[in-house]
């Protein structure tokens, strides 16, 4: 019997041309990529953009009079103002370029909190978090005497909202939770949560490594604090990266990493640090990175947000769909409000073995705990296969994902 198709954005379909790294067979079948949660691939011309800057254009920023270090300053700034633009912040001064999410939170825990926070003030998260989204509030934690709350969820994978706003109540000087679960796709009420956050008085930082590169982000209309991601799951180069700050915060924050480029002035007595938001820039940026970052989010602009959405949206209700049909599948996280990112298990089969399986037959998918230990915890588990989908993929991939799947079920019957 023929399956529905979902509606898919027809001009979508095109775009997986623009990925070279699709163009390849795999253990001798054509490579089918469900793993954009960890690295999506990269465009040409995000490839190309990284390539004529090292032809041509190749110099340190900020620092020569030479025609060459002008033209890679003007390149490297260019893409903080397409960033600025990609996030609507309020001005260029807001956007840190870090090496990417796990460095802006890092940022914000030492420069941020490690001045501010006493014995007696709490951190709270939710038991969502990547690991970047813990262990830094832990060491910050131990180095002011504060304390790490967490907020429980549910078994669907969403944050038990009630639970999170009565902990709000306490001493919390600062909430700092995923905009996209990596582990469970889970896209959290951020609107309803920042309000709540904020009326509480508490500072807001949002880890949004898996929300830029599936919807629009408007740090302005959020409302949050910080806003931190990686270049490199929005179709970037990795080691790129993006801190966004208000403005008023950041020019409190003094810098927790000094260097080359981060000063105004330099004596054995006294250092004066450079204006924002170069203070939290310290030392030879990366300048290759952050140019092809820039030419991802020309990208990423010229699909549309709403179309990637649209799409994503479609294609995981598809891959639920056909993963429902597949005997002993159990979905793990199925959040009402989910992005495209699934996790399952299949029978009692290890999710590395299931990995190994459907990778000799060309599909990539991800297998383990996620950098999410405690998300697995909660759900009793080790680890779970997971595939993440990006605007370059389609049914066909799907499909292949659930043959691939069936047969590691009859080989482990
Ligand atoms: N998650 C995944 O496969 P970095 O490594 O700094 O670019 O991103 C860290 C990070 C932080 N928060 C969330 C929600 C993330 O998903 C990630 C990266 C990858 O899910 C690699 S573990």
């Amino acid at each position: 019997m023929n399956q529905p198709q979902p509606t898919l954005v027809a001009d979508i379909a095109a775009c997986r041309n623009d990925f070279p790294a699709l163009n390849q067979d795999v253990n001798g079948h054509s490579l089918v990529y469900l793993d954009s949660a960890a690295s999506a691939q990269q465009p040409l011309a995000v490839i190309e953009a990284v390539a004529r800057y090292q032809n041509d254009d190749h110099a340190n920023v900020h620092r020569g009079v030479h025609t060459l270090s002008h033209r890679a300053t003007e390149l490297y700034e260019g893409a903080r103002d397409k960033l600025r633009k990609f996030v609507n912040a309020a001005s260029r001064a807001e956007i840190v370029l870090t090496s990417g999410t796990t460095e802006s939170i890092n940022l914000v825990a030492q420069s941020y909190c490690r001045p501010t926070l006493r014995s007696g003030d709490q951190i709270l998260i939710t038991w969502l978090e990547h690991h970047s989204n813990i262990v830094p509030w832990q060491l910050v934690c131990e180095q002011t005497g504060a304390e790490l709350i967490v907020a429980p969820i549910n078994d669907r994978g969403e944050i038990e909202l009630d639970e999170l706003y009565a902990l709000m109540t306490g001493p919390v000087k600062l909430l700092s939770l995923s905009h996209v679960s990596n582990a469970l796709g889970t896209v959290n009420p951020l609107r309803e949560i920042i309000d709540r956050a904020k009326k509480a008085g508490i500072t807001v930082l949002i880890d949004g490594a898996q929300g830029v590169p599936h919807m629009t982000v408007d740090v302005q209309a959020l409302d949050c604090d910080f806003y931190a991601f990686s270049g490199h799951k929005m179709f970037g180069p990795t080691g790129t990266g993006v801190l966004w700050g208000r403005e008023a915060l950041l020019e409190e924050m003094p810098p927790y990493k000094g260097g080359g480029d981060m000063i105004l002035e330099v004596s054995f007595d006294n250092t004066v640090f450079n204006d924002l938001p170069y203070k939290f820039e310290a030392g030879t940026p990366n300048i290759s990175g952050t140019i092809g970052l820039g030419a991802a989010v020309d990208y990423l602009q010229s699909v549309g947000m709403d179309n990637i959405s649209e799409h994503e949206k479609a294609l995981h209700e598809y891959l639920v769909d056909k993963l429902a049909g597949v005997n002993g599948i159990r979905l793990i996280g199925t959040a009402r409000n989910q992005a495209s990112v699934q996790s399952f298990m299949l029978n009692d089969i290890h999710p590395h073995d299931l990995g190994t399986i459907v990778d000799h037959q060309g599909i990539a998918i991800r297998t383990g705990h996620h950098c999410a230990m405690p998300v697995m915890q909660r759900f009793g588990l080790s680890g779970t296969a997971r595939a993440s989908l990006g605007l370059y993929n389609n049914t066909d991939d799907v499909d292949r994902l659930i043959l691939a799947l069936e047969k590691a079920r009859q080989i482990f019957a």
